[in-house]
């Protein structure tokens, strides 16, 4: 019976749908257990959970109060838009309400009054959660679609932003690219930033209304015109780099770069008819939860994953504290129908009681030694279980051992420093003269150049004679008439027809006792 209600359990969800159970009890020949496989939530109406900014700050259009006309109509200017009033208003919420039939509720823009200064507005749409688009985005405007726009996307809650789709009825004059169907793409090309010229081609406003970002057709490239074979979609989004991102984003952007012209060029005398309305922005898609999880909650403003496998975070990306004996990894869809879990696995569940702190995703079993050791340790890290830092790299004392970052590098000076090991708080072993963490210091009375050297010359015991003036510490420079490291030496001592009698020879004297002295003065200082 128990095994009849796991198989059935076990069956049902799945030919409901693909990849939209995480887990099922389930008996095999060593007693009943739980299976895992790769588990994805359903797609939602993203437009429930986004936010919006609408920029620059005034654009909204009613606040004045202002007269627009339609280019149907073009001199029945009675239509008004009146921001203090409900009933007149178009705030930017009216983009994503729901419609009640054949009533259209819009965010309209201030008209075209200050042409030919383009009239300029972004639509940013953010899920402070990654997203991955399963349908078409569908964006409706009133009143005639924009004459050019562009949609960019972020995947970094917009840090980055990254050109998505152009549109203009004239690709090669709005953006100097040429125009392209989504229609035409092939499998290498798939994942195509290109410009197109269908939806920004003049029908009549009320004839044509919507721009999208057709996700289907990219889909269909491999799965076929009506999507039957989303196996191979599958397939692909595993093993073809980059396309899975390319239907990610947190963030959505639409620049609308030019209005509806009517068909025609502006007509200067009658601006009122230029503007943007846009009365709904479709985005279906599903959390992002790196097939960890099958439920997505909206929770404290914030889509959040439900994250099985013992995984943890937004987007179920790491691995649960004590779930780290490997390293994290997204499920995959593969191998089908079930792809595979990727589950984070307790800490000493592999291989007894290997631990390798999330470093690696291998043990091996040393035969001769008897023991299991982790194999590869990444992160810099070595040893048994990957709890030690491999050499030229030293242990953050404040992190977690399970810490990607946990080893830190020493980064020892490499001419100051005996070798690129260091001690466990980062020091390294310094050559004579050298100092500092890392090195890279003389001790005093020591200088710099290529290492640490003992000071020729300085302004207390290793004074420069007879005028001389020490540079750098390195070497004295001598007045002309002498010489030595310390300038003690005359120079009529090596050639008598330069001297001048007695008196230069008294000198003479004189500088080799001051030096002999400055020499003794440094020998007690060494003591
Ligand atoms: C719209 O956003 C882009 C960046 O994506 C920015 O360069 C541009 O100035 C913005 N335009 C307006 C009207 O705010
Ligand atoms: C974004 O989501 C994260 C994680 O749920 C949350 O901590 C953060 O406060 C959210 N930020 C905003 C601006 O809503
Ligand atoms: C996650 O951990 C629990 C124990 O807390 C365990 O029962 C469960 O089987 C684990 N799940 C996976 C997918 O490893
Ligand atoms: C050590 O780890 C802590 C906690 O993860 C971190 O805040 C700190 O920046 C790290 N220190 C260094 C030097 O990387
Ligand atoms: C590392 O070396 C520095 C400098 O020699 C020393 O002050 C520190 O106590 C050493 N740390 C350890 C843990 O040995
Ligand atoms: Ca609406």
């Amino acid at each position: 019976m128990l095994y009849l209600l796991a198989l059935l359990l076990h069956r049902l969800p799945l030919a409901m749908g693909q990849y939209d159970i995480c887990k099922s009890w389930v008996t095999t020949d060593d007693g009943p257990s739980w299976e895992f496989y790769a588990c994805q939530p359903k797609a939602m109406r993203m437009k429930d959970y986004v936010t919006v900014r609408v920029d620059p700050a005034g654009i909204t259009c009613g606040d004045p109060p202002e007269r627009f006309c339609t280019h149907e109509n073009p001199y029945l200017c009675s239509d008004e838009c009146d921001a203090s009033n409900p009933d007149l208003a178009h705030p930017p919420k009216l983009m994503f309400d729901s419609e009640d039939e054949g009533l259209a509720t819009y965010w309209q823009s201030v008209t075209w009054r200050r042409y030919p200064e383009p009239l300029l507005a972004n639509i940013t749409l953010s899920w402070n959660k990654s997203i991955e688009l399963t349908d078409d985005i569908v964006i409706t405007f009133e009143y005639g679609r924009p004459t050019i726009m562009m949609l960019e996307k972020s995947l970094d809650n917009g840090r980055t932003w990254h050109p998505y789709q152009y549109y203009a009825d004239d690709c090669m004059e709005a953006f100097s690219m040429p125009a392209r169907r989504v229609r035409d793409l092939s499998t290498t090309s798939a994942n195509r930033v290109l410009c197109t010229e269908e939806y920004s081609r003049w029908a009549g406003s009320k004839k044509e209304k919507t721009v999208r970002f057709e996700v289907r057709d990219r889909f269909a490239i491999f799965a076929g015109p009506d999507l039957k074979n989303m196996d191979n979609l599958y397939t692909r989004l595993e093993s073809a780099k980059g396309l899975k991102d390319f239907f990610t984003v947190t963030d959505l952007r639409m620049r609308l770069l030019r209005p509806a012209l009517g068909g025609t060029y502006v007509q200067r005398e009658n601006l009122y008819k230029y503007f943007y309305a846009v009365s709904n922005i479709e985005v279906t898609g599903r959390c992002k939860c790196n097939l960890h999880a099958n439920l997505c909650t909206f929770k404290e403003g914030s889509l959040q994953c439900e994250c099985e496998h013992n995984t943890t975070g937004q987007d179920c990306g790491k691995c649960k504290k004590n779930f780290r004996s490997r390293s994290w990894r997204a499920g995959s869809y593969l191998p089908l129908p079930n792809g595979s879990p990727n589950a984070c696995a307790a800490a000493g569940s592999a291989f007894g009681n290997c631990e390798c702190y999330g470093h690696s995703n291998r043990c091996s079993y040393i035969d001769f030694l008897n023991v299991v050791t982790c194999v590869s340790c990444k992160h810099n890290t070595r040893g048994q279980h990957c709890q030690h830092c491999r050499l030229g790299f030293y242990r953050n004392s404040s992190a977690e051992l399970d810490d990607e970052n946990v080893c830190i590098e020493c980064n020892c000076n490499q001419i100051g420093s005996l070798h690129d090991r260091c001690n466990e708080t980062g020091y390294c072993e310094c050559k004579e003269g050298a100092t500092g963490p890392k090195c890279d210091d003389c001790l005093p009375n020591y200088y710099w150049r290529q290492g640490c050297f003992p000071n020729v010359c300085d302004d207390e015991l290793l004074l420069c004679q007879n005028g001389g003036t020490c540079y750098q510490n390195q070497r004295c420079i001598c007045p002309v008439g002498f010489r030595g490291v310390l300038c003690q030496q005359s120079r009529c001592e090596a050639d008598k027809k330069d001297c001048d009698g007695a008196s230069s020879t008294r000198a003479a004297i004189s500088t080799v006792l001051l030096g002999a002295l400055g020499l003794q003065l440094r020998g007690w200082a060494d003591l």
